[in-house]
This record gives C-alpha cells, sequence and structure tokens, in this order.
C-alpha cells in the first residue's frame, strides 16, 4: 500500500514545484540533451508533477549551516594523496552512465553530458583523510541536492547509499547528502578529475572525513534503512557517521 503524501504545507507556505527548483538551484539551469538529442531535463522538470516530500524540502528550505571555504591561492596540489584501496577502475566518460535509484519517484540514469549541463558547483574545502594528512582542495560539480530534486526521493528516504566502480561503497545519512556543500565533483582544482582522484564522478564536501568521499560512483541509492554492508571503512570499525 502506498503510503498518503505527506502535506505540501511547511510552517504555513505552500510550496509551489517552481519555488522548490529554485531553492534547490536548478531554475537557472539550461536544457540537457538524451543521447538522441532530445531534450531531457525540461521533460523531467515537467514532468514534476508534486514536490519534494516533507523531509526533504525541510533540508533545502532550513540548509544546514555552511563550512567556510578557503581562497583559492590557499590550495595545495601536492598535499591531497591518493589513497586507493583497490586501484583505479578505467571508466570511459562517454559511456559512463550514473544510475540514481532505491526509494524515489523517479529513478534515472545520467551521463556526463548531462550532468555537466546542470549548474556547476565550485567549493575550496579541507579534505581530511583519517590516516593523518589534510590537503586544500578546489572541487567542481553538481549539488547532490539538485540531483536529489530530479529523482524526487520518497518519504521513507532515510539514507543514501553510494557504490563505487572498485567495489568500494558507503552509506550516508540524508542531511549530509543533501548538504549544500555536497558534490558529485567532476573537477578538481580547476581541471577534469584525474582517474586517480576518482574520474569521472566523487563525492566531495567539507561535512566528512576522506573515507566517506566516495571516488568512482556508479549508483546512487535513496534508502529507507541502513544496509548491512555499511561502508567500506566502517565494516572494519570505523565510525559510520565521520563528521568533520
Ligand atoms: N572508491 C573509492 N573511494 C575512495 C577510496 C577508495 O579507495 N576507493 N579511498 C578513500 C579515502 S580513505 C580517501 S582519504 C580519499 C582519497 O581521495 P584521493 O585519492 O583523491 O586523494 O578517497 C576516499 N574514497
Ligand atoms: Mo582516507
Amino acid at each position: 500500500m502506498q503510503p498518503t503524501p505527506p502535506s505540501r504545507r511547511i510552517s504555513g507556505r505552500i510550496l509551489t514545484r517552481r519555488r522548490i527548483l529554485q531553492l534547490s538551484g536548478l531554475s537557472g539551469a539550461g536544457v540537457l540533451l538524451n543521447a538522441c538529442g532530445a531534450p531531457l531535463y525540461s521533460n523531467q522538470v515537467s514532468q514534476v508533477s508534486e514536490p519534494l516530500n516533507q523531509r526533504v524540502e525541510g533540508l533545502l528550505l532550513r540548509p544546514q549551516t555552511p563550512v567556510p571555504e578557503y581562497p583559492v591561492s590557499a590550495i595545495t596540489p601536492d598535499a591531497l594523496l591518493i589513497n586507493s584501496f583497490n586501484g583505479t577502475p578505467q571508466i570511459d566518460p562517454a559511456t559512463f552512465q550514473l544510475t540514481l535509484d532505491g526509494a524515489v519517484d523517479r529513478p534515472m540514469q545520467l551521463s556526463m553530458a548531462e550532468l555537466q549541463a546542470m549548474p556547476l558547483t565550485s567549493m575550496v574545502i579541507r579534505h581530511v583523510c583519517v590516516e593523518g594528512w589534510a590537503a586544500i582542495v578546489q572541487w567542481g560539480g553538481v549539488r547532490l541536492q539538485d540531483l536529489a530534486t530530479l529523482v524526487q526521493p520518497k518519504p521513507e528516504a532515510k539514507y543514501v547509499y553510494f557504490q563505487s566502480a572498485d567495489n568500494y561503497y558507503e552509506s550516508w545519512d540524508l542531511p549530509s547528502a543533501l548538504h549544500p556543500q555536497t558534490l558529485m565533483a567532476y573537477q578538481r582544482d580547476g581541471h577534469q578529475l584525474a582517474p586517480e582522484n576518482g574520474a569521472p564522478l566523487r563525492l566531495a564536501t567539507p561535512v566528512k572525513l576522506g573515507y566517506k568521499l566516495s571516488k568512482w560512483v556508479t549508483r546512487i541509492s535513496f534508502m529507507a534503512d541502513l544496509p548491512d554492508q555499511q561502508g567500506y571503512w566502517e565494516d572494519k570499525g570505523y565510525e559510520w557517521f565521520a563528521g568533520l
């Protein structure tokens, strides 16, 4: 049985689809083209008949405090050490598809061209590895929040699971995933992301430790429950939340 959709009324206001898209930064997005050249993004948005559920709306309306960013001059290009536990998978960006699925109303697959047609967010933040090193890095990419707006997580979605091409896996709490500085990054320090740093697509955020920041992400699944396998390092005893 389908649960009744939650009320659209948030603190006395009715949220229109237009407003949600404005809040999520998607309203200014250009038109994406799918492989056949047909406009994809405009179709998808016009099919968005209902705004997001209350949980997601709440997170978008009261975004968590932004973490202060660094100036570009603070970037330490050599300090970001390559930390890969299962080699570097070779992924062809021309055929790559990111799968978005799980507890969502509109599961979809997006190519790099489609992701790169979405609004680009750039940030200079500190990457902290639990092994005792840190680096100031500039990341550029798509807000995971904007991807959530496209796929419309169901009310029961509380976690997000990330599958990587090297069999690495991670699970996150939804608020951290929808934080405005949580990106699916395809650029580092102003250049296209290198394969060893997770190309074509990796997680970047100032709110989690390095091991939460999956490289080579192929699938993002919204989940009602935490999976038994919570994460590559978590399953070896490391902390699950791993907040900074
Ligand atoms: N898929 C995948 N993601 C991963 C890892 C990995 O081995 N595989 N290592 C993690 C760890 S511990 C850190 S510190 C960062 C390192 O990112 P970098 O290699 O780009 O510096 O990636 C994280 N994401
Ligand atoms: Mo790490």
